[in-house]
């Protein structure tokens, strides 16, 4: 089975904890703080590796954890950051990361950070101020950012066959590319896409050969519409329709154009070679008088006949695919072109996750009041409330940030109960 989507459990690595140490040194009295910053955690990170071809894998285990960051120790050391997890995943899988980011994996190497870690807390020893000489509180490391995300694989290939079932779309791709698709004398032989490379000398192009398309494919019929979303991408469309006894490439096109359209996706504007297939299963005269009926009833369209059981016209063919698609995307790159380039992050992020500035305040009930904002919540949740040192710490950056005073306009009154994220407090300001 071909697996062109996945769902996935990401899960960045929690921080390292920060910890809470003071120096000791036989001839030094008291010794200052000393401890040290807990560890990041790692990232979930998917990588563009062109070894893979589906998304099979995830079935199998749909979990992808990274490490957490270590804590920190005294005498300033710092915990070590988790290492990241890497996914491989096929060229042309798009995904939406946690936060909120879309990621479209094309080129080998191409990194997409899915999941973050969570930061690490600081140590006692970043806590020291003048009015506070030795901290007795450390933070927590903050849980790395977690939940499902959904992959989709679509193809790349630079040209797409495209045809009723049994049009020999996949005998085809086998004459004229070292790929080995299955072929049979029946419809629906191809189960799955199946890509294969032409070469002219200097280029490579892509062809995607995919299961064949049936009237009402829209709505579900035969293999369904599932797989045009592999020719998404491609830049030129080579259209196969069977010649021989009994066969009606005219009604074979509309069929096909039709259900191009109905896919939705702008598939029926591609640029298109017509070819005509099996052209050894009729005498010369009657493939020239069919030649002629297509030109006649399609102005402007000039077919190609091609035999993939003798290949006769493959090579013309070849030569119209190279053409079109350089014609399609003159400057673009080859997929694959850029093969052992360098990992880097990949393109086409639409959207940044918002800041962690903002915070809300809402009164949620008679004397409690609740503050949202990710900055904010962090903030608590890097603390232990337990202790009086860290609470009093957090009551200071509260009214350093605002938040005290926007309680205040809310109607919060001293001793009230604040929540925040899972932490419930009475603030006494
Ligand atoms: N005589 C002749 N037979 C051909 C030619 N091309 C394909 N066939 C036969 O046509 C039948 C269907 O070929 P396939 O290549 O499997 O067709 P397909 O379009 O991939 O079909 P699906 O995968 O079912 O959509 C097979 O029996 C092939 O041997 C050709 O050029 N000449
Ligand atoms: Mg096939």
């Amino acid at each position: 089975m071909f697996h062109d989507r996945a769902r996935i459990f990401v899960e960045g690595g929690r921080g390292g904890d920060g910890v809470v140490s003071f120096r000791r040194e036989a001839h030094v009295p008291r010794g200052g703080p000393d401890g040290g910053d807990g560890g990041h955690g790692g990232d979930v990170v998917l990588v563009c590796d062109p070894s893979r071809r589906d998304l099979a894998a995830m079935r199998v285990s749909a979990h992808f954890r990274a490490e957490r960051g270590a804590h920190g120790q005294g005498a300033n050391k710092h915990g070590a950051r988790g290492s990241d997890l890497i996914v491989p995943v096929p060229p042309g899988t798009t995904v939406e990361g946690l936060g909120g980011e879309w990621f479209d994996l094309v080129e080998p190497g191409q990194r997409a950070t899915v999941a973050e870690g969570g930061l690490g807390g600081h140590g006692n020893k970043r806590f020291t101020a003048s009015t506070r000489q030795a901290p007795r509180f450390a933070e927590r490391g903050l849980p790395g950012r977690s939940g499902w995300i959904e992959l989709r694989l679509r193809l790349l290939a630079d040209a797409g066959l495209v045809g009723l079932p049994n049009a020999g779309k996949s005998s085809l791709l086998a004459r004229i590319t070292r790929a080995a698709p299955k072929v049979a004398d029946y419809p629906f032989t191809t189960l799955s896409p199946v890509l294969g490379t032409i070469d002219d000398g200097e280029r490579q192009l892509v062809l995607a050969d995919i299961p064949g398309l049936i009237e009402g494919a829209a709505d579900g019929a035969g293999l369904g519409h599932e797989f045009l979303a592999h020719v998404e991408r491609c830049r030129v469309l080579v259209h196969l329709l069977e010649l021989g006894p009994g066969s009606d490439p005219d009604r074979a096109y509309e069929v096909v154009r039709g259900e191009l359209a109905a896919h939705g996706s702008g598939l029926e504007r591609l640029p298109e070679i017509v070819a005509l297939s099996k052209c050894d299963l009729l005498p010369t005269e009657e493939l020239e008088l069919e030649l002629e009926a297509w030109r006649d009833g399609h102005p402007g369209s000039d077919p190609i006949a091609i035999s993939s059981a003798t290949g006769a016209g493959t090579e013309e063919l070849v030569r119209a695919i190279f053409r079109a698609v350089g014609a399609a995307a003159p400057d673009a790159p080859e997929p694959g072109a850029t093969a052992g380039a360098p990992e880097f992050e990949a393109e086409h992020r639409v959207y940044r996750p918002q800041g962690t500035g903002g915070f809300e305040v809402a009164r949620i009930g008679e004397g409690v009041f609740e503050v949202t904002g990710r900055g904010v919540e962090m903030l608590v949740e890097r603390h232990d409330l337990a202790n009086p040192e860290a609470l009093s710490y957090l009551e200071r950056r509260l009214h350093e940030i605002g938040v005290v005073k926007a309680l205040r306009d809310a109607g919060f009154e001293s001793g009230d109960e604040v929540r925040v994220g899972d932490e419930a407090f009475d603030l006494d300001t």
